[in-house]
């Protein structure tokens, strides 16, 4: 079976709701068996026939505690950036799919579904673009989507096709496809996309037509008259970076008279701002207003997915476009699930809650052999458990290596383990430092982690330890 065949397969597997056991094998991780089959955001939606995904950008390839959520906790990626015009023909006819590609190989090896995103956008153009001739844009335009769509096809279960071309009271944003080529643009780029690959799904992505309103009204005759002339469109995203306390009451409402058109609906770009600093008040109105979201989606079976844009506050966009605000995704800077991480998997139908008092508490070893190791749960629901292992040169002098060592009281079993190189023999867990930190001076600590899996309890580890190299 080539590689677009089994991809495909792979695809109508999940979109039909089954639960793939989706385990992240990060190169260089050493697994165990894996965790149960609910634990995740992605295994949870899949289960409800749906994805749920989020979007991530280059810079973090390299960033293993990072990756190790993206590769295991999403069902779906967006590649965030480098899959735009400036990145793939920044010169005309010269196209560059290798940074798109770095994206795209790593979430086919963990398993997960990809959203092309974007063919035809104002934004993020090379600036060549700009200057075609009026008689030539369309052409351009048409071989930009062919090349693009026919390089990824097979690979993607999505494509958002035109990105952003409405004003905020419904007229179309004079950009230089409107201007040049007229209201006919979008028509030809789906029929462009469509020419390229029958098979992937053809979106429309907007902001700010979450709920009925006059901009997302505009969408809507758009699709309406695409439906009746037979321009080829599958879907509308709903790219949905919202504002606490202020999800649109008619989200589910507009969700449903756009799969009523015979289109699907798709949550593309989930974020939920706030104005910063970060309280308690506003995090709890934060996790309502996703759990909102999502269930608008289950809601609507023509509704097929959601992805948030980016996980982690600290790789948000918004802080940058919006100074003082921020604090938007689910997870925080130091990669702690917050409060609206466990309201989406609730919406989800998860039983996922926060550790009510994280246990053990950290428990220093005797720290006889130069470092010492703190064993702390981190997060816990039912069934599965992520925990942290702080080792600290308790010693006078650098250290090139240490050992942590530990027993599972209750048969608990890692399934995943970064920043460290795991032996597990039963409940026995032995952890070395891989590469880039065995080396601590006096004093200094470092950290792994890992994802583990337990019955009926989760008791604290006995007689952890830690040895120096
Ligand atoms: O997340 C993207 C950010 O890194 C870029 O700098 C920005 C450029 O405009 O685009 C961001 O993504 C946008 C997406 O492609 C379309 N909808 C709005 C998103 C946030 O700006």
């Amino acid at each position: 079976m080539d590689r677009t065949s089994h991809r495909r397969r792979r695809t109508a597997g999940l979109i039909a709701g089954a639960v793939a056991a989706v385990t992240a094998l990060t190169a260089g991780v050493l697994t165990a068996p894996a965790a149960s089959a609910d634990a995740t955001l992605g295994q949870l939606a899949a289960a409800k026939g749906r994805y749920f995904g989020s979007a991530t950008d280059n810079p973090t390839l390299s960033d293993v505690p990072y990756q190790q959520i993206l590769g295991s906790e999403f069902g779906q990626i967006t590649v965030g950036n480098t899959m735009k015009w400036m990145y793939t023909e920044p010169t005309q006819g010269q196209f560059d799919y290798t940074q798109a590609e770095a994206i795209v190989d790593r979430a086919e090896a963990n398993d997960q579904l990809v959203r092309g995103h974007t063919l035809v956008w104002h934004n993020q153009l090379p600036g060549w673009v700009s200057n075609v001739p009026a008689d030539r844009l369309l052409g351009v335009m048409r071989d930009h989507i062919t090349n693009e769509v026919a390089h990824f096809k097979g690979r993607l279960i999505h494509w958002d096709v035109v990105n952003e071309a409405f004003e905020e009271n419904g007229s179309r944003r004079q950009s230089v496809f409107q201007q040049k080529i007229g209201d006919g643009y979008i028509a030809e780029a789906f029929k462009a996309a469509r020419a390229a690959d029958p098979n992937v799904k053809l979106y429309y992505n907007d902001y700010n037509i979450e709920g009925v309103n006059a901009k997302s009204d505009a969408v809507y005759n758009m699709v309406k008259s695409f439906k009746q002339q037979g321009v080829p469109i599958d879907g509308v995203g709903l790219q949905a970076h919202l504002i606490v306390g202020q999800v649109p009451a008619t989200l589910q409402q507009n969700i449903q008279r756009f799969a009523d058109l015979g289109v699907d609906v798709a949550i593309t770009e989930l974020d939920i701002r706030m104005d910063l600093p970060r309280t308690t008040a506003k995090d709890t109105q934060q996790a309502e207003d996703y759990g909102k979201v999502v269930r608008a989606c289950l809601a609507v079976s023509r509704c097929v997915g959601m992805t948030i844009w980016d996980f982690a506050d600290h790789h948000s966009w918004i802080p940058s476009v919006f100074p003082g605000q921020g604090a938007a995704l689910l997870y925080d800077e130091n990669f702690g699930k917050k409060p609206a991480y466990y309201a989406v998997a609730a919406a989800l139908g998860g039983t996922s809650s926060p550790s009510p008092s994280p246990s053990p508490s950290p428990s220093p070893s005797p720290g006889g052999d130069g470092c010492t190791a703190s064993y702390k749960v981190t997060s816990q629901w039912q069934n599965g458990f992520t925990a942290d292992v702080t080792v600290r040169n308790s010693g006078t002098a650098a250290i090139d290596g240490w050992t942590v060592t530990w027993t599972f009281p209750d048969g608990q079993r890692i399934s995943n383990l970064w920043n460290g190189d795991l032996t597990a023999d039963g409940s026995s867990v032995t952890v070395r430092n891989v590469g880039y930190n065995g080396r601590l001076g006096a004093g200094a600590s470092t950290s792994f982690g890992f994802q583990g899996s337990y019955t009926s309890s989760n008791g604290t580890p006995t007689g952890i330890a830690c040895a120096a190299a």
